[in-house]
């Protein structure tokens, strides 16, 4: 018996742990906790668990190419070269018929480990602009919109913080395990936390201050916080008049929110609002960590904003104990560069799907930032966590539905549940039926495998090198190592998207032989090989530098802190942060619903297969208050149809004392792999968030087009038992 051991950055989620991972036999078999003190409690069960994934017996290890109608999950097993050789013909001729814009990739990156940006590589020497990801509704959106106010996407310093403020986030011991670990350890030294959440959340439970907002009002709550802060005097006047343009524009605007306001629109006392704002800009160093709840609400744009410039006024930019704005590693090669941005011809990039109407996180903007961007940060395109240069979603999945503007034809989709990971899950549905070809590469048959025409098995993170650098958005870099072999006709995404470039011509533009290779070629700027680090360490950060706008300014147009935004001012937005509200709830539909609310023993629409994650949460449970419960009749474990404009979908009734009044929380990601053969997709219509989500323009954020995931209108009625069940 021999037993290797390793360290290996975990990917069931998308936050990194490295973990110790063991194999046998060449077999991985056990996962544990990292040797060095400092990360051993950076673990979760979901990592643990990770020998039972790798190794579960549903997983796809043969090409499968369909043989039956799309959906019906009938397939024949193919080689991976053929699979190869008949998805480049195919792609060849949907491109020479309709366009290279017709291609449309789907990604979420983080799982698939990285794809060194070779998917944008391709794209780009193809000809395509239409790369789409679930970073549009998580951290890469809010990264483009950070750029617009100072340049970058800053990084909270937990380790010197005095004061965290919580937007919703809730990480705790099953949920961004790191993230919470950093909570409780500054909370140990001393430092505050405001939460700020319709629910009693874990985090809100220990918070020092908990403001229960109605949900979708984050950006109004910030706009009070920026009234106590300028009409006290708690920002700093000096940052504030050598380093940011608009300050009195903004002002005007906050003063169009008094408390009253304020409260009359969060459902917060204003005494509770002042509070917290005081106990935020006046700590020494306090942090807004990155949240997704605002990356997914219908005033997204501004309360991202909004964070922004409560980082920038309150002095809290670059500095300690606050938020630092990191720029690229210089000693690995970034996938900003892998993804040969420059490539894509600028009438390309303007044909990007949501490049007119939704502006913020595509081309048109990533353009409008080259300059100042190479000035500070030495490389004109920077996409921090993927986010900055995308296609919007929404576009996207119309275009393939309807043909319009043009026709999308053609779907690549690389870890990454499309169906299910987006708003209006109806219309990908029919995006997705219209399409000529759909790739999906994968480790499980997931209800976008399905519908695919091939699905090629990946390689998971046990099966593979790398070394993680946070997609830009820290400058550490971390070893993950393989420990066992990948099964042998599965593909890294490396592999796909070279032999797909290779097919298409791109031979020298995709020179690299290996993973090995192109991490070789990352590291080359300091003259090292993958070897040659995984030799010296498990992990390197440099240290952090603070202020470094004194010697660049930021790379913003003014080169300075933009609290107005010259961007959204030339694209015709308004350049001040404001509230707007979302579709009000009705006698029809009464409750405000939020998704999105992760349930520990998965990642999103993940792991429901495995049996030792599934027995923790076995279904999916809407939550809603007692007495919102008492007055539509109905009791805890009942089943109900939660209904909205878009669909409905059915779920037991968990009724929690910690839920607020008026509101419904619904999970993520329900489908249910044990019914398929037997139900269409596996249930993926029954159970899924995506059904109840509109993504019609009166849901859209404004400048990003993001959904409204926060707070739309919807209604409880009791429920059979779906039979399957
Ligand atoms: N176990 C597990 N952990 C995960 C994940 C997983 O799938 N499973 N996913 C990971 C990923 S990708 C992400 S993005 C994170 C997300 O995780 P979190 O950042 O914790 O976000 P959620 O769990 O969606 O919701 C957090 C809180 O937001 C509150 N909330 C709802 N609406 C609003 C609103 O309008 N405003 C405010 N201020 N609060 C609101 C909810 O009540 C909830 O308590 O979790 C990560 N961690
Ligand atoms: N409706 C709705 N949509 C959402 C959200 C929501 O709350 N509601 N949340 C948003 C957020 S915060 C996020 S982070 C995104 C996440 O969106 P996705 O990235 O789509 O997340 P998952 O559901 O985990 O799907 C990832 C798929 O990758 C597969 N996979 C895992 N590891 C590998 C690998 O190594 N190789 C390959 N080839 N495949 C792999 C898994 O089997 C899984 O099917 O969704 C966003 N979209
Ligand atoms: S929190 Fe859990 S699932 Fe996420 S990376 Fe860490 S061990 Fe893996
Ligand atoms: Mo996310």
């Amino acid at each position: 018996m021999t037993v290797t051991s390793k360290y290996s950055v975990c990917t069931i989620c998308d936050i990194g742990c490295q973990l110790r991972t063991e194999a046998e036999d060449g077999k991985v078999k056990r996962v544990i906790a990292h040797d060095n003190p400092m990360l051993a409690r950076n673990i979760c069960f979901k990592g643990v668990a990770a020998p039972q994934i790798h190794n579960h017996a549903d997983r796809i290890r043969v090409p499968l190419k369909r043989i039956g109608e799309r959906g019906e999950d009938r397939w024949e097993e193919i080689t991976y070269e053929q699979a190869m050789d008949e998805i480049a013909e195919k792609l060849k001729t949907i491109v020479a018929q309709y366009g290279p814009e017709t291609l449309a990739v789907s990604t979420s990156g983080w799982n698939t480990q990285s794809t060194h940006s070779l998917d944008r590589r391709f794209m780009n020497l193809l000809g395509s602009p239409n790369w789409i990801s679930g970073v549009a509704l998580c951290a890469g959106n809010t990264a483009a919109v950070n750029r617009l106010t100072y340049g970058w996407f800053p990084m909270p310093d937990y380790a010197n913080t005095s004061c965290i403020v919580l937007f919703g986030h809730n990480p705790r011991k099953h949920s961004w395990t790191p993230i919470y670990n950093a909570i409780n350890a500054a909370r140990e030294r001393g430092a505050r936390v405001i939460v700020l959440d319709p629910r009693i959340s874990d985090q809100a439970e220990g918070a020092d201050l908990h403001l229960r907002l109605r949900a979708g009002t984050d950006a109004a709550m910030c706009l009070g916080w920026l009234k106590v802060i300028f009409d006290e005097g708690l920002y700093d006047a000096d940052f504030v008049a050598n380093w940011c343009i608009g300050f009195d524009e903004l002002r005007a605007r906050v003063d169009e929110y008094p408390l009253d306001r304020v409260e009359s629109i969060t459902g917060v006392d204003r005494e509770l609002i002042a509070e917290a704002a005081r106990m935020y800009a006046s700590a020494d160093g306090a942090v807004i960590p990155w949240t997704p709840i605002t990356d997914q609400q219908i005033s997204s744009t501004s309360a991202i904003r909004l964070h922004s410039i409560l980082r920038a006024v309150t002095g809290n930019l670059d500095v300690v104990g606050g938020e630092t704005l990191g720029g690229f590693n210089p000693n690995y090669i970034s996938e900003s560069e892998l993804g040969l941005h420059e490539a894509l011809s600028d009438q390309q990039k303007a044909k990007q799907l949501g490049y007119d109407d939704h502006p913020v996180f595509t081309y048109r903007v990533a353009e409008m930032l080259k300059e100042p961007t190479e000035k500070v940060w030495g490389f004109p395109y920077a996409d921090i966590v993927m986010g900055c240069q995308m296609a919007n979603p929404t576009n996207v999945f119309r275009a393939m539905a309807t043909e319009q503007p043009y026709p999308v034809k053609a779907l690549i989709t690389l870890g990454n549940n499309t169906l299910l990971s987006y708003a209006n899950q109806h219309q990908i549905y029919r995006a997705l039926m219209n399409q000529e070809l759909i790739v999906a590469h994968e480790l499980f048959m997931t209800p976008t495998a399905m519908l695919a025409d091939y699905v090629l098995p990946g390689d998971t993170f046990t099966e593979r090198n790398h070394i993680a650098d946070g997609w830009s958005w820290s400058t550490r870099l971390t070893l993950s190592q393989k420990v066992v072999e990948p099964p042998e006709q599965a593909s890294s995404t490396f592999e796909f998207w070279r032999d797909l470039a290779t097919r298409f011509g791109f031979t020298e533009q995709f020179p690299w032989t290996s993973l090995e290779d192109i991490l070789d070629y990352r590291l080359s700027r300091s003259d090292r090989s993958f070897a040659d680090f995984e030799a010296a360490t498990f992990m390197e950060a440099p240290p952090p530098e603070f202020r470094k706008y004194h010697k660049t300014g930021f790379a913003t147009p003014s080169g300075k802190v933009e609290l107005a935004s010259s961007v959204l001012e030339s694209l015709g937005f308004d350049p001040l942060p404001y509230h707007r509200e979302g579709p009000a709830p009705s006698d029809d539909y009464p409750y405000l619903v939020f998704t999105g609310v992760r349930e520990d023993p998965f990642f999103q629409t993940g792991q429901r297969n495995i049996k030792e994650l599934r027995e923790r949460c076995p279904l999916p449970r809407v939550f809603l208050h007692p007495d919102d419960a008492d007055r539509d009749a109905l009791q805890d474990g009942d089943w109900i149809r939660l209904e909205t404009v878009s669909g409905h979908v059915t779920a037991q009734l968990s009724v929690q004392p910690s839920m607020k009044v008026g509101h419904v929380r619904v999970p993520h990601g329900w489908w249910y792999p044990e019914t398929r053969g037997s139900q269409s997709l596996a249930g993926a219509f029954v159970s899924s968030d995506a059904v109840l989500c509109s993504d019609d323009d009166e849901f859209l954020d404004r400048e990003q087009g993001v959904p409204h995931f926060k707070g739309f209108p919807g209604r409880v009625v009791a429920a059979e038992k779906p039979g399957h069940l």
